[in-house]
Parts: structure tokens; C-alpha cells; sequence
């Protein structure tokens, strides 16, 4: 890989090879649950443990997993390209856990959470509520909510100022995630199947994101 300045855009497909469910696939967490009955602020409001319970199970999950060849090529990436940055849709810490550095979470962090009183977020084990007395949430953004301003505006810049954004592992039906891939200059896809975005791409790598990055750095 010859490119300078790049950026990367993953999804849950980059964290499937460790067995971290994604969303829209066939045994996607979506398949059994209706999306608006789990990640919205309403369905957390009409019943908050149910939603705890959903997230307290994830948190587990991901605790489990370990990071696949496809983060930790892309961990190696980072330490091979002046300029590189890892925008991310996942909530897990595999990238970070794979040793990458400059990771931007566009949907929060599964292992935290918010008091919906103060604002204060922690990390860690749950604790019954916030100091202050206040409801906790998960530190994620559902459906409907706005994505943190500063976090966004990184990622922009970034696929901006690169000269090749990888799109990897995302069904790219999520906005505004999904609208980055049409900033960048030239853009690569890296997924299982055809998605959404397939049609507007320079170039299209198909296959599981695990075996094709590994072999993009060899
Ligand atoms: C492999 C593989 C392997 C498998 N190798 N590949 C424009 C049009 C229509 C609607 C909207 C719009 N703009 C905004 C909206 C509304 C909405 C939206 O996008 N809706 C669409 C679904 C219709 N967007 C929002 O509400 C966003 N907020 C917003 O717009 O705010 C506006 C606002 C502004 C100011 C004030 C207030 C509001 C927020 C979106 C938040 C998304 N949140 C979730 C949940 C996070 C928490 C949690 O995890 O529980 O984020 S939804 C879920 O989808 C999660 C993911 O990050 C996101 C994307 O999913 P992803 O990663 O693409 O996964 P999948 O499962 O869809 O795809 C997996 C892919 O991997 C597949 O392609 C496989 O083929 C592939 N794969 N194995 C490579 N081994």
C-alpha cells in the first residue's frame, strides 16, 4: 500500500472473525430484535432493564472476544502510514485491544455509560446509579440521536485530507456514518457481500475483512 494519508471507515462486519454478532447479517443481533425496539431513547425509556440486560449481554460478549488478524492489520497499518485514521461504527474495543491508536468512535463505546442527570460518563462495571443519584444509560448513540460533535468533525477531516478511505465491514445503510464514504478522494471496499455503498466505490475487494487485510500489508 503506497498512500500517504488514509483513512478507514469500519463496521461490525471488521469484528465478525471474532465472533462479535453484527446487525443486518442473517444471525445478526437484528434478526431476532426489531432495531427500534432496543437502540433507540425511546425503547430505553419504556423499559431500561430490558435494554441493560441486551447491553450487559454484549458487554460480555466482547470481553470474550479477541481482536482477528483484520484489526491487527490494521493496527499495523497505522505504525507503517504517516497519516492514518481509524474511524469506527463499533462499539467494541478490539481495535484499541488490536493496538491501534487513533481510533475515533462514531457510536460511543459499549463499556460505558452516562448519567441521564448529570452527563457524567464513566467506564467500567455498572454501577446502580451515578453519584449524583441519576438513571445510567449506555454510552452509545442510538437511532435518532446526533453523533458527538467533536468525534464527527475528526472523522470528516480526516477522510477529507486522505488520499485512500478503506471501507470495511459495513452495510453502510447507517447515516451519517455511511455519507463519509462520499467524501473521500479514492475509496476502497472490503466487505463479505455487495453492500449499499458497492456501486459508488473505485474499487471493490470482496471476502472476509480478516483474510483480505492481512494480505493488503504482506
Ligand atoms: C463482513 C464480514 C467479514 C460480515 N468481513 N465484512 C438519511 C436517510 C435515512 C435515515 C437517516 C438519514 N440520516 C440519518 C438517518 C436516521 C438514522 C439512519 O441512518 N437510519 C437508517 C438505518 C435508515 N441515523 C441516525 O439516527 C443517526 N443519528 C442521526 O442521524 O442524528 C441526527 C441528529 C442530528 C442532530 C441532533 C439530533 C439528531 C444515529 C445512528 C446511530 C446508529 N447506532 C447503532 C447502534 C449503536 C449502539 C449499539 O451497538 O447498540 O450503531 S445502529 C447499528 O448500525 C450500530 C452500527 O454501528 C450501525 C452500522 O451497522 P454496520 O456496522 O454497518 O453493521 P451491519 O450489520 O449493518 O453490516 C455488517 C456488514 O459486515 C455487512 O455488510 C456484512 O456483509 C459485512 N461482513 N462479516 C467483511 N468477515
Amino acid at each position: 500500500m503506497q498512500a500517504r494519508s488514509v483513512a478507514v471507515l469500519t463496521g461490525a462486519g471488521v469484528s465478525a472473525e471474532s465472533g462479535i454478532p453484527t446487525f443486518r447479517d442473517n444471525n445478526g443481533l437484528w434478526r431476532q430484535f426489531r432495531a427500534e425496539q432496543l437502540a433507540t431513547p425511546e425503547a430505553f425509556a419504556r423499559d431500561p432493564e430490558l435494554i441493560w440486560k441486551w447491553y450487559d449481554w454484549r458487554r460480555e460478549v466482547v470481553a470474550a472476544a479477541q481482536p482477528n488478524p483484520g484489526h491487527l492489520a490494521l493496527a499495523e497499518m497505522e505504525r507503517r502510514i504517516p497519516q492514518f485514521t481509524l474511524i469506527t461504527q463499533n462499539v467494541d474495543d478490539l481495535h484499541e485491544r488490536a493496538g491501534s491508536r487513533n481510533v475515533l468512535h462514531l457510536h460511543g463505546s459499549i463499556f460505558t455509560q452516562r448519567c441521564l442527570q448529570c452527563s457524567r460518563e464513566s467506564t467500567g462495571p455498572r454501577p446502580q446509579q451515578c453519584e449524583c443519584g441519576g438513571k445510567l444509560r449506555p454510552g452509545v448513540v442510538w437511532f435518532g440521536e446526533a453523533l458527538p460533535p467533536g468525534v464527527w468533525h475528526a472523522a470528516e477531516e480526516a477522510v477529507r485530507h486522505s488520499d485512500l478511505l478503506l471501507v470495511i465491514g459495513t452495510s453502510g445503510v447507517v447515516y451519517p456514518a455511511a455519507g463519509l464514504a462520499r467524501l473521500g478522494k479514492r475509496v476502497v471496499e472490503i466487505n463479505a457481500t455487495p453492500t449499499a455503498l458497492s456501486d459508488q466505490m473505485d474499487e471493490t475487494l470482496e471476502g472476509p475483512s480478516g483474510e483480505i487485510l492481512p494480505r493488503l500489508i504482506a
